[in-house]
């Protein structure tokens, strides 16, 4: 008796060591493979590989595949493809739906060559019993897309999809890869002050958010972005800071604080955390230097945090305003944000 339980628990050993191993999940995987070879049949540096793209699409009437994946202590990679067969006539080329299980705080990924024409490219991750409560998204933007997500230990569904207003012209393969997050750390001091606001709180508007009408850069010609000098490297951490005042606009946002920064020549991720105290509602857009058109807007409502991670083009010029939301209260609002630089290899 007491040999069977030493062998029995020596197997439930050698399958616990399984599970560690950043993904390979695949159940029929022998038990004396290496602990970090792909399991049978599946191509390098894939976990799973999608296997039935033509009813996979949870939007219209497929089901997710079930990948059996939870997220080790590597990367977990799921390869997939934008099939160019399969065009609705209308935007969507392809839509697939993986289901899988994480816990806490993960970064999902997607990237592919060829992804960056695709008109939109994006992954929707959904929770809940029925996964229809969306819990965070990825936009292609770059060479990659990226989205931090702080959820509880659960199954979710992943949703890569490729829309487009035709039909591709050959099929993009892509990598959708999920592994535990670094925070970017908030910085507690130093950095770049605001110092062109102005009595008015308007010198370092640049950007207006007239209700229901697209962001547009202002009429005024004397409000101009804080020069902040940062240039963000694969692993910079940079500080700014500035007061949301209480102003009377009528616009979407009361105070709004513009700040030019720009990425170095490998830095294609950043993560920003932007912290205050009391009860404003403060929230950012990340614009390409000289454009009104978001490519980022970290939009939350949690007190006193509003905090976003994402791709970015190395070696580009961008502007980071930081806005307090209209309509609200506990303005003004001493804030801090910190960004945190990243490289990542698509
Ligand atoms: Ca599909
Ligand atoms: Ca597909
Ligand atoms: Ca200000
Ligand atoms: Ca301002």
């Amino acid at each position: 008796m007491r040999l069977l339980l030493a062998l029995l628990l020596a197997l439930l050993l050698a399958l616990a060591a399984c599970g560690d191993d950043g993904g390979s999940a695949a159940p029929d995987a022998s038990l004396d493979a290496p602990a970090d070879a792909p399991a049978d049949g599946l191509p390098a540096g894939c976990d799973y590989a999608e296997q039935r793209d033509a009813t996979n699409d949870t939007v219209a009437t497929g089901t997710a595949e079930l990948t059996g994946l939870s997220v080790g202590s590597g990367r977990t990679v799921i390869c997939g493809a934008f099939e160019h067969t399969h065009f609705d006539g209308d935007i969507t080329v392809d839509i697939d739906a993986y289901r899988m299980t994480f816990d806490g705080d993960v970064v999902i990924r997607i990237a592919g060559a060829g992804a960056q024409a695709i008109e939109l490219v994006g992954v929707d991750i959904y929770g809940g019993a029925a996964f229809d409560q969306r819990a965070g998204a990825v936009t292609f933007y770059g060479d990659h897309g990226a989205t931090a997500l702080r959820v509880p230990a659960g199954t979710y569904e992943l949703l890569p999809f490729a829309l487009a207003s035709q039909a591709l012209a050959a099929t993009v393969p892509y990598t959708l890869s999920i592994e535990r997050a670094t925070p970017c750390a908030p910085l507690t001091a130093g950095g770049v002050a605001e110092a062109n606001d102005g009595a008015a709180s308007t010198g370092n508007d640049v950007v207006a958010f007239p209700s229901g009408a697209p962001t547009a850069l202002t009429a005024s010609p004397a409000d101009l972005p804080e020069p902040t000098a940062i240039t963000i490297l694969p692993t910079d951490r940079a500080r700014i800071t500035g007061l949301a005042a209480d102003v009377a606009v009528a616009d979407r946002y009361e105070d709004k604080d513009t700040f030019a920064f720009a990425t170095g020549s490998a830095t294609n991720e950043l993560a920003v955390h932007v912290g205050w105290t009391g009860a404003a509602n403060l929230d950012f857009y990340l614009f390409e230097e000289g454009s009104a058109d978001p490519v980022v807007r970290a939009l939350g409502t949690e007190a006193g945090v509003e905090a976003a991670t994402f791709s970015i083009k190395p070696g580009t010029g961008y502007w980071l305003l930081i806005g307090a939301k209209a309509g609200g209260t506990g303005l003004p609002a001493a804030y801090g944000a910190t960004l945190c630089g990243a490289a990542f290899a698509p």
